[in-house]
């Protein structure tokens, strides 16, 4: 498990160079924009529930028959089981956001979970959607500027979009 500093240093080491002005003013953006980053880790942290609740229904309301008998949210204990995988998701994404690289998101949670899917007889594009919605709703709680002053977030939006997306294509 990497954070963004610890990335650039590991990979210089590997080369046996001082770390480049690149990778200095990568991270050197990172520090500037960090009160950035934890305002928007916050406001997911914050908003968890809200936002897996909120994603689940919207994917059973466009695949209803994940809820009907014989589906792969039907009955309570798969209902709770789809919530929690969500909701491991959403932490992890977390995890990588405030670290500032995937490493951790890939390392303990993406890695093998396509199989787990497939030998569970989840459907994992069915989960994809549902990652997709938590992305949605996360992008817009953090692009939500009320009460706040507006300041450039694109980049910081676009790599939480890029963890998202990371998670989607996991599973399909
Ligand atoms: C991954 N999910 C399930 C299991 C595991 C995971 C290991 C089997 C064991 C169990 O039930 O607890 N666990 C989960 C994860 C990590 C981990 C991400 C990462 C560290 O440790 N059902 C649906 C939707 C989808 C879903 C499409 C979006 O209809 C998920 C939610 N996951 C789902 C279901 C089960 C499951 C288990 C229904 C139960 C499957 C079953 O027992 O029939």
């Amino acid at each position: 498990m990497l954070d963004a500093f610890a990335k650039v240093v590991a990979q210089a080491d590997a080369r046996g160079e001082f770390l480049s002005n690149t990778q200095l003013d990568a991270l050197s953006a990172i520090v500037k924009e960090g009160s950035k980053r934890l305002d928007v880790v916050n406001k997911i942290n914050s908003k968890a529930s809200v936002i897996v609740t909120n994603a689940a229904r919207a994917l059973f309301a466009e695949q209803p028959q994940l809820i009907q008998p014989g589906g792969n949210a039907y009955t309570q204990r798969r209902m709770a089981a789809c919530l929690r995988d969500m909701e491991i998701v959403l932490r992890y994404v977390s995890y990588a956001m405030i670290a500032g690289d995937s490493s951790v998101l890939d390392d303990r949670c993406l890695n093998g979970l396509r199989e787990t899917y497939v030998a569970l007889g989840v459907p994992g594009s069915s989960v994809a959607v549902g990652i997709k919605n938590m992305k949605d709703a996360s992008i817009a709680l953090a692009n939500d500027s009320t009460g706040l002053t507006i300041g450039d977030c694109s980049s910081l939006i676009a790599e939480l979009g890029g963890y998202f997306d990371r998670a989607a294509a996991a599973v399909v």
